[in-house]
């Protein structure tokens, strides 16, 4: 039986994927606007996945008897000065979901509510990847460096780490 406190705690985590998803949205849209299409669309694919995770959370608090409520968004930032500042927030926003879910995992074990704290490491194993594939395009934003013509090249990286985590997450 799951309770009322896990059901909230995990309502509250849907309003985290949907936001993240919509701020993964907004920074892909400003890469369109500066002319970066492969790191908008490996934005706009995160985007997807966001909306997915928060879905997966949304149908399990229904099949568990409780009640999923469709949460109000704050909007996310929409100006970005650099793509080096993207992907910089794109990786602490990360390491801030991964501690949300870590709390649910808290509560879950807290509670003996083994089936939630299973349905969980699905999100524990997501996080940890995705905390990787942020932290290595830092590493190589940080290799290329910041002039101007050094978007080509930052470009052509983001198109290979996009490959990647495609293949990764359709295995
Ligand atoms: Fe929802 O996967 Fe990261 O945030």
């Amino acid at each position: 039986m799951i309770s009322k406190k896990m059901i909230d705690a995990l309502n509250k985590q849907i309003e985290e994927e949907f936001y993240s998803a919509n701020l993964y949205l907004s920074m892909a849209s400003w890469c369109d606007k500066e002319g970066l299409s492969n790191s908008a669309a490996f934005l706009y694919n995160h985007f997807e996945e966001e909306s997915s995770h928060g879905m997966k959370i949304f149908h399990y608090i229904n099949e568990m008897g409780g009640h999923a409520i469709v949460p109000g968004i704050k909007q996310p930032p929409f100006e970005y000065k650099s793509i080096h500042q993207v992907f910089e927030d794109t990786y602490q926003h990360e390491v801030y979901i991964t501690e949300q879910i870590h709390k649910l995992v808290k509560l879950a074990i807290e509670e003996s509510d083994y089936a939630t704290n299973n349905f969980l490491q699905w999100f524990v194993e997501e996080q940890r990847e995705e905390e990787a594939t942020f932290q290595e395009i830092l590493s190589i934003l940080k290799l290329i460096g910041n002039g101007p013509t050094n978007l080509y090249f930052i470009e052509q990286e983001i198109a290979k780490i996009s490959a990647k985590a495609h293949t990764d997450s359709s295995e």
